[in-house]
């Protein structure tokens, strides 16, 4: 038991019992003593992640100090940091302070939207909904856990804070009325993108996705694309007499600029696809990839097919996110959880790669706190418009509204 334990590279020599020698020597003398070249990890995200954090100003983060310091009144005599106001006024600490969007500025006078490049807009509305309601909550569900969040994105290089001036408008007002809240929905999409502001509507049910493209419609000359992530289809005319959030779609590419050609959907599939809606669809020839598809073709592939279809011939692409295309595991969160779907980095690296050519608008949709854990599936909603912002932003895709 107690004589040398036979190990190569062990330095033991005949006098040595196994347990006197060093903790490294007995256990792992080959990667103490090696004298092996390390390998090369420069090209690597975790390495030019670090590199990248370097070439990012922070003028923006200074000014929100500075304008909390003043509008918040100094810290008091004991605190050492002199960046601490006494009433807070900007990202810290991240559990308290007002919960717009990432603490946004609420922007209070909506004609004003077209001074930023971003505007955070609500569209609260859950009467759409075919089985569990909720996501009239989605809106503050997803501004709640966004305090978590910084505005810099390691593998990017990304500070939104720095690049993007960026506002939280608030809710469109949403009757309990389906036709008057998509025209309310259309109007508000349509005044922020006329502004010449990058729309991100937070849902609310999938019913949105309609009024959200014919506001988007309105502001471009040309054909309008989409590219929808869900499970399921959301193409029929009609569910239960009225146009619910099974029948964006069908809608949406009813209007002249927005024909069935230029929409793709991804990640389709499951047991919940009404017939109604796949008959519709198989009838309009759009282009529909099931899960599978992804998985066979992979994300690279994937991206190239959805992105090559809603931009054939368009001015402008709309990005539909459901959050329920994502497995039901991870996103416990929402009206008609459907397992099977996305990973929640598969989803993520698709919403990026669809942002890397730019978008019109983006919706999040069927985000449902009131059967949300911990805030998991508000909180993915939340990352996929951060994302999705940070990859235009790398692109050059938005920006320039920041004052220097
Ligand atoms: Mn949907």
């Amino acid at each position: 038991m107690t004589q040398g334990i036979p190990a190569s590279g062990s330095l033991l020599t005949s006098s040595q019992r196994w347990f006197d020698l060093p903790f490294y020597e007995r256990h792992a003398p080959n990667h103490r003593n090696h004298e092996r070249e390390l390998p090369d990890v420069s090209s690597l995200s975790g390495w030019l992640g670090q590199e990248l954090e370097g070439e990012l100003g922070d003028t923006q983060w200074r000014r929100e100090v500075e304008r909390g310091i003043e509008l918040g009144l100094p810290g008091a005599d004991s605190i050492d940091d002199p960046d601490i106001s006494c009433f807070q006024r900007g990202e810290l600490p991240h559990w308290s302070g007002i919960n717009t969007f990432l603490k946004l500025p609420y922007l209070e006078d909506a004609r004003k939207v077209g001074d930023y490049d971003v505007a955070f807009v609500g569209a609260p509305f859950d009467v759409g909904t075919t089985y569990r309601a909720g996501t009239r909550f989605g809106p503050q569900g997803m501004r709640r856990i966004s305090s978590l969040y910084t505005p810099y994105n390691f593998e990017l290089g990304v500070d939104l804070r720095e690049s993007l001036k960026m506002c939280d408008i608030g809710d469109v007002f949403c009757p309990a009325n389906i036709t008057k809240a998509h025209d309310q929905i259309t109007n508000g999409v349509a005044h922020i993108l006329s502004s010449g502001t990058l729309p991100m509507i937070m849902g609310g049910d999938h019913s949105i996705g309609y009024p959200c493209v014919r506001g988007v419609a309105e502001c471009v000359e040309g054909k309008v694309g989409i590219i929808h992530l869900d499970r399921h289809v959301d193409t029929q005319e009609k569910d239960m007499d009225e146009i619910m959030h099974t029948c964006p779609w069908f809608h949406a590419t009813n209007i002249p600029n927005c024909p069935p050609a230029n929409l793709v959907q991804v990640g389709i599939g499951g047991w919940q696809v009404p017939r109604a809606g796949v008959r519709h669809g198989t009838s309009m020839r759009s282009t529909v990839l099931t899960i599978d598809d992804v998985e066979t073709l992979g994300i690279d592939k994937t991206l190239e097919i959805a992105l090559e279809v809603a931009w054939k011939g368009a001015s402008a692409v709309y990005l539909s996110f459901d959050i329920d295309s994502v497995d039901a595991g991870f996103v416990p969160g929402t009206g008609w959880p459907e397992p099977g779907g996305y990973l929640p980095r598969e989803a993520l690296a698709l919403l990026r790669g669809i942002a890397k050519e730019g978008i019109a608008a983006m919706e999040v949709v069927e985000v449902a706190p009131p059967y949300d854990i911990s805030d998991i599936t508000a909180l993915l909603g939340v990352r996929a418009m951060m994302d999705v912002l940070a990859s235009m932003v790398k692109h050059d895709k938005i920006g320039g509204k920041l004052e220097a």
